[in-house]
């Protein structure tokens, strides 16, 4: 009997779907290995980013599926509305749904929850997909999408992949064949050496008395393990946000404030640089810990292990102070030095998460800790 991610596949396959587009979940990350070996297959920077380029094949006659985690739909519902709908055109949307099965974290159930009420008052139909038995459904819906032009969201429970035994290749990206149009075609000047747990413990020292906004998932999660203070604000959902929160903390306080962003959050929302160097707040660094994968969610690659130096990126953001790390030598003198401005560093890392515990501070708790320090 096929696992359930076989199963999926084979009804999109049925159903002609022939150009698909993600941004990961770990709970579907089975799916994500599969879905990419199987299609045409465009890995996301941003979820709203999909639903134009779904648009683009639409109008080109493709038949679109998006693959994306029920926080992402909250970043496509405008173009989703004044885009595929407002032009009647098709996209069939597999969401895999949080806060609504053995969630662990918090921040997934605001959005994971509210998720069909939000669809239904943008006026977008979607399937409950909780079992097995709910895929019957599927592809008379997808027949529907292309039909008639329509936007249609599946809405995955984590149930379905549960107990499906050992499924997909379960490789990390490093093993995984490239696609041509990912491989490097940059030489980095310096390559990576520790994993994102070891930069953090080599820049530990550094953080002492300063805020420290922290990207979501393991980052967050290794951070509180590796060193903890009343001025680390742990950012549990909102991917992408992490450097706009630190922005806004610079440009209020006088106080030294440290992002620690991740390679997959910054591609999210890279306008993000270009307002932190027109603004320039001189007491802000942004530490980019470029592991080139989705770390948080399975490894899946993000653009910086193909084309993108997020260092040169920065730069060309407007940016001055700017350098990469991957020694703990370099590490440590980008943490020492201060120049005036703002400052990027580009922390090379390998792939890897340490397996710590999740945060044991209530999220609430978390931020008066933050808004007593800052007023300090
Ligand atoms: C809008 C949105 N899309 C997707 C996710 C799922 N998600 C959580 S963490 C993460 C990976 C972040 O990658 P990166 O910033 O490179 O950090 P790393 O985990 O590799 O250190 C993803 C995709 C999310 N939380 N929100």
């Amino acid at each position: 009997m096929p696992g359930p991610e076989e199963e999926l596949i084979g009804i999109l396959k049925n159903n002609g779907v022939d150009f698909t587009s993600s941004l990961p979940c770990e709970k579907i990350k089975t799916l994500l290995e599969m879905v990419e070996d199987s299609f045409f297959h465009v890995p996301l920077t941003r979820e709203e980013e999909g639903v134009g380029i779904s648009a683009g094949a639409a109008l080109s006659g493709k038949k679109p599926a998006m693959f994306v985690q029920s926080s992402g739909i909250g970043n496509m519902i405008n173009a989703l509305l004044s885009l595929t709908g407002f032009y009647r055109l098709p996209l069939a949307i597999f969401v895999s749904q949080r806060g609504i099965y053995k969630e662990k974290i918090a921040a997934q159930l605001p959005m994971g929850q509210r998720l069909p009420m939000i669809l239904k008052g943008a006026g977008i139909s979607y399937s409950v997909i909780s079992k097995r038995d709910d895929f019957r459904v599927i592809g008379k819906k997808l027949r529907n999408v292309y039909a008639k032009n329509m936007i249609h969201a599946f809405l995955l429970s984590p149930e379905i992949w549960e107990n499906a035994g050992v499924r997909g290749q379960g490789l990390g990206v490093r093993e995984r064949v490239k696609k041509p149009f990912l491989t490097c075609s940059l030489q980095p000047a310096t390559s990576p050496k520790y994993t994102r747990y070891e930069i953090l413990k080599i820049i530990a020292p550094y953080l002492s008395e300063k805020i420290v906004v922290c990207n979501l998932g393991f980052p967050a999660k290794e951070l509180f393990h590796v060193k903890h203070q009343p001025s680390n604000f742990y950012m549990l959902g909102s991917m992408g946000m992490t450097t706009p929160i630190g922005l806004g903390v610079a440009l209020s306080s006088k106080k030294e404030v440290v992002v620690i962003d991740g390679d997959g959050s910054l591609l999210m929302n890279p306008g993000t640089l270009a307002t932190a160097a027109c603004l320039a707040p001189g007491n802000l660094t942004i530490l980019a810990i470029d592991n080139k994968v989705y770390g948080s969610t399975g490894n899946q690659p993000t653009l910086t292990g193909a084309c993108v130096d997020l260092e040169i990126t920065a730069k060309g953001f407007g940016i001055k102070d700017t350098v990469k790390a991957a020694t703990k030598k370099e590490l440590i003198n980008a943490m020492k030095r201060r120049g005036k401005g703002i400052r990027f560093i580009h922390a090379l890392a390998v792939s890897g998460n340490r397996d710590v515990l999740n945060i044991s501070l209530h999220h609430l708790v978390n931020k008066k800790q933050v808004m007593g320090f800052i007023k300090t």
